[in-house]
């Protein structure tokens, strides 16, 4: 029997034994048969005879100390042990890899006939031995050998020499003057369509932009452009960072596990995070385009110029560089779309990961595969914890807070606690309670009371907040609440009597609080934990009248979507624990829906989330044990009922409001506003038919889904017919045939099952492609509640039968897709047997990769 995977601790960090200064690397590229030279420098760290790199699946072909060949040495499964050598030396390491037979893509690996790489978080010792860890920094020189068919041969940083070679061969060298750790290093070689930009810095520096996609696709490349000299822009704007090389490459592949990779110079993104035009991508895909692109030049300071001393300290850079991707999209757009996307992020998956068994802190303690912890914890709740220290310390202090950590850290790999103690040192604050929140994990709960003293004119708010149950944190955490009080006429109450840090936010610190403000007329409305201002769960029984008061007068559209969402969410609840279940719900929610059509935002999209139900997973979140059945009936019946509701406001809109189709944010907003009112008309009104037809026909991708989810949701006649039709018609495009295996993947149908089986046969699907598996039966098992929990146990089997596969193609992917397995403990008996059944056959697959054997052994364990 195979020994059991072993985990890492961070409480057992140690320095690296030896430092490298420069790497000079040379490729010999070739499917099978690649050569990769390294030579670097070693010193080391005190008197030490022997070294030991790390490195998996080369094949080594000779080591040289020194100049001299060095027998004295043991190769083991994930590295090399290097003895009888002296304090500093010099090392040369020829290796063989085979990038065609890497099916993981992680290493070098071949994506659809162009080389590329992806090495974080461990993939450089797929390349060649070396230290693989994110605390050795080194400047790197790359000469990359390769066939004239591929005349780009790319690498980090500025290209200083180039020629050719015999037999049809030629040659690149690049020089990255910046030291990165080897997680950054990224090679590139193929034949791509170039788009070329430039972009001239604050300091007057011209930087050249490039594109790389394949051949065909420059029309899809401009927006990906824009969005990057905006990111450029921004970052010089809001933060003050500059841009320090002479050049930014992005390549678009493939077959990429995520949606990019930040390599420093050189970053490559999968396909689907780059490409777009009207015909082919959704407003959200543009939107998703520019945020990614944001975020993965925001690394160039936060995980670049700072990186991490080790992976526990992954949030360090993933934390921070999503509050600065989120506040980019903010300031380029609209802020309170963006706050309610990044809510329902948390809603939806983080709270649901918290509540289930691969729990961890966003700094977690315990790692066997590293892949693993590049979650919704590490990256989401990284970045509300940055954005609680942003409100804290007000953007003013923060900005001082960034600038003292650049000013101490550049150059370096450290750890969060740096970070945090670079936010209070600059600007004199005392953080260490709120340090806490690196080290707890299962979602706080804040209990709020409150008192009106109309006597003494005083609103009393008393807060009480509770550690989850498998929170190892038992102290209490430092946690900003931020609040508003309306009035009855709907204006906001100056808040006096209690301290306020920024002028609206309660600062707890203790188990129980009490504030009590001064000077308030009449019982006011309380908006409380507004903007989400910490990702805690809030119970506060908050009565319908409240809450469609905040709906109609909070100041903030967050706040008022915020209401609708409670408001939604306790008719469901009413509904799920009543006897009888057909009973009219929701009969007094009209006048509250009525008004938000009176009283329109200004922005449409808003006035679209307003009246968008809680999905089922978030939903899930209030059950210990979800009762799944129940669930998604109330969801079907109250978006029956509101459309019901609805109806004629809803026509009204959808007849009188064209779709321009352009792509200003208004422009947008129409879109999604018309693309709800289709969803719901489409559950009540009779004459769909040539709406439907209509927006299916569309020639903007917005529109068109629009059409075919409303068709697809109501099980209307036609929506066979128009599956067929996208089919025919996108089958050339395999970017957009994800929307539609994604469509497939969501059908109510009972057939939806035997239609996903018979979709592992198109000539479009592929399960060696992630965006392929993650459309298809990713979206199936996160988004189809219905049919994945089948009380048959099929959705189970089909996943299972997937991931068994997967297991040895690759294994990223495979434990990406099994989180929906994972918690079984949270449903019922018979399904948590069928669920347990699943993980219990990928336990005893004899070649378990880490990465599914950690998940499935924390689940069932
Ligand atoms: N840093 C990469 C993610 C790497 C994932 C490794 N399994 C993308 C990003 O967060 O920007
Ligand atoms: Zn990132």
């Amino acid at each position: 029997m195979t020994q059991k995977p072993q985990a890492k601790l961070l409480a057992d960090y140690q320095p690296p034994s030896h430092q490298v200064e420069h790497i000079d690397l040379t490729f010999n590229l070739s499917p099978l048969t690649t050569r990769v030279i390294a030579k670097y420098e070693l010193q080391a760290n005190g008197a030490q005879s022997y070294v030991q790199l790390d490195g998996v699946d080369l094949t080594l072909i000779s080591l040289k100390v020194d100049g001299q060949p060095h027998s004295d040495f043991t190769q083991l499964v994930d590295g090399i042990k290097i003895n009888s050598v002296p304090e500093s030396f010099s090392l040369e390491i020829e290796t063989e890899i085979a990038p065609e037979k890497n099916t993981s893509l992680e290493g070098l690996y071949l994506s659809d006939g162009a080389y590329c790489t992806q090495c974080e978080a461990e993939g450089f010792r797929k390349i060649t031995y070396f230290f693989d860890r994110p605390d050795v920094l080194a400047t790197y020189k790359v000469t990359v050998i390769g066939d004239k068919s591929f005349p780009f041969l790319l690498s980090n940083g500025n290209q200083v020499d180039s020629g050719d070679l015999e037999d049809g061969r030629h040659f690149v060298t690049w020089e990255d003057p910046f030291k990165k750790p080897s997680y950054l290093f990224a090679l590139v070689a193929g034949d791509f369509d170039t788009l070329e930009d430039k972009f001239v810095t604050k300091t007057g520096r011209e930087v050249k932009l490039q594109l790389f996609v394949d051949k065909g696709n420059l029309s899809k490349a401009p927006h990906a452009m824009t969005s990057l000299k905006k990111s450029l822009q921004w970052d010089e704007e809001r933060f003050n960072l500059e841009y320090d090389l002479d050049i930014y490459m992005i390549v678009a592949v493939d077959f990429f596990n995520m949606g990019a990779m930040e390599n420093k110079g050189l970053n490559v993104f999968n396909s689907a995070c780059v490409l777009a035009n009207q015909e082919t991508a959704t407003d959200r895909d543009y939107h998703v385009i520019e945020s990614i692109v944001g975020h993965e030049y925001f690394h160039n300071w936060t995980g670049n110029r700072v990186t991490c001393r080790d992976w526990f300290q992954l949030s360090l850079k993933e934390g921070l560089t999503v509050f600065r991707d989120q506040e980019f999209s903010s300031d380029l757009g609209s802020r309170a779309l963006n706050r309610i996307d990044a809510v329902n992020a948390m809603r939806t998956h983080q709270f649901a990961e918290d509540a289930g068994p691969m729990a961890h802190p966003i700094r977690p303690e315990k790692v066997i595969e590293m892949n693993n912890f590049y979650t919704v914890t590490v990256y989401n709740k990284g970045a509300e914890v940055i954005r609680m220290m942003h409100t804290l310390l007000s953007e003013e202090g923060f900005q001082r807070g960034m600038k003292l950590y650049f000013e101490r850290h550049d150059g370096q790999a450290v750890t969060c606690d740096d970070f945090v103690n670079a936010m209070a040192d600059a600007t004199n604050t005392d953080l260490s309670q709120f340090k806490l929140w690196y080290q707890q994990f299962g979602t706080p709960t804040l209990h709020i009371k409150t008192k009106y003293d109309a006597q003494a004119k005083t609103y009393q708010i008393d807060i009480n907040q509770t550690h989850a149950k498998n929170d190892p944190v038992t102290e209490p955490l430092h946690i900003p609440v931020a609040i508003e009080l309306l009035d009855e006429s709907g204006e906001a109450i100056a808040l006096k009597g209690a301290p306020l840090k920024q002028d609206k936010v309660l600062e707890l610190t203790e188990e129980k609080q009490t504030f009590v403000f001064e000077d308030i007329g009449s019982e006011p409305t309380p908006v409380l934990l507004e903007d989400f201002s910490a990702p805690c769960l809030l119970e506060y029984e908050y009565s319908l009248s409240q809450l469609g008061h905040i709906a109609k007068y909070a100041s903030s559209y967050y706040a008022r979507w915020e209401a609708m969402q409670i408001l939604f969410t306790q008719q469901i609840r009413a509904y799920v624990d009543s006897e009888d279940k057909n009973q009219t719900m929701f009969g007094e929610l009209s006048s509250v829906l009525e008004s938000l059509f009176v009283n329109k935002p200004d922005d449409l999209a808003i006035l679209a989330e307003y009246i968008s139900v809680p999905n089922f997973d978030t939903l899930s979140g209030g059950y210990d044990i979800v009762p799944v059945d129940a669930l998604c009936q109330a969801i079907e019946r109250l978006e029956r009922q509101i459309a019901d509701l609805l109806k004629t406001q809803l026509t009204e809109f959808y007849q009188n409001v064209q779709d321009s189709g352009g792509l200003s944010a208004e422009e947008v907003a129409i879109r999604a506003l018309r693309n709800k009112s289709l969803y719901y008309l489409s559950l009540t009104a009779e004459n769909v038919s040539d709406w439907l037809k209509e927006q299916a026909n569309s020639s903007n991708m917005t529109t068109k889904l629009g059409g075919l989810k409303s068709a697809l949701n109501a099980q209307h006649p036609l929506a066979t017919e128009l599956m067929q039709e996208f089919d025919t018609q996108w089958n050339h495009d395999l970017l957009v045939m994800d929307k539609w295996f994604a469509m497939h993947a969501t059908s109510q149908s009972d057939k939806c099952i035997d239609v996903i089986l018979s979709l592992y046969e198109h000539p479009c699907f592929d399960k060696s492609n992630p965006n392929r598996v993650r459309s298809l039966v990713g979206t199936f098992a996160r988004m189809n509640p219905k049919q994945f929990h089948r009380p048959d146990g099929k959705g189970y089997e089909l996943l299972g039968n997937l991931i068994a596969e997967l297991n040895e193609l690759n294994p990223q992917n495979a434990s990406r897709i099994i989180t929906p397995l994972l918690s079984f403990k949270r449903f019922d008996e018979s399904r948590q047997e069928k669920m347990r059944a699943q993980l219990e056959r990928l336990a005893g697959i004899s070649d378990l990769s880490d990465d599914l054997y950690e998940k499935i052994d924390r689940a069932l364990n």
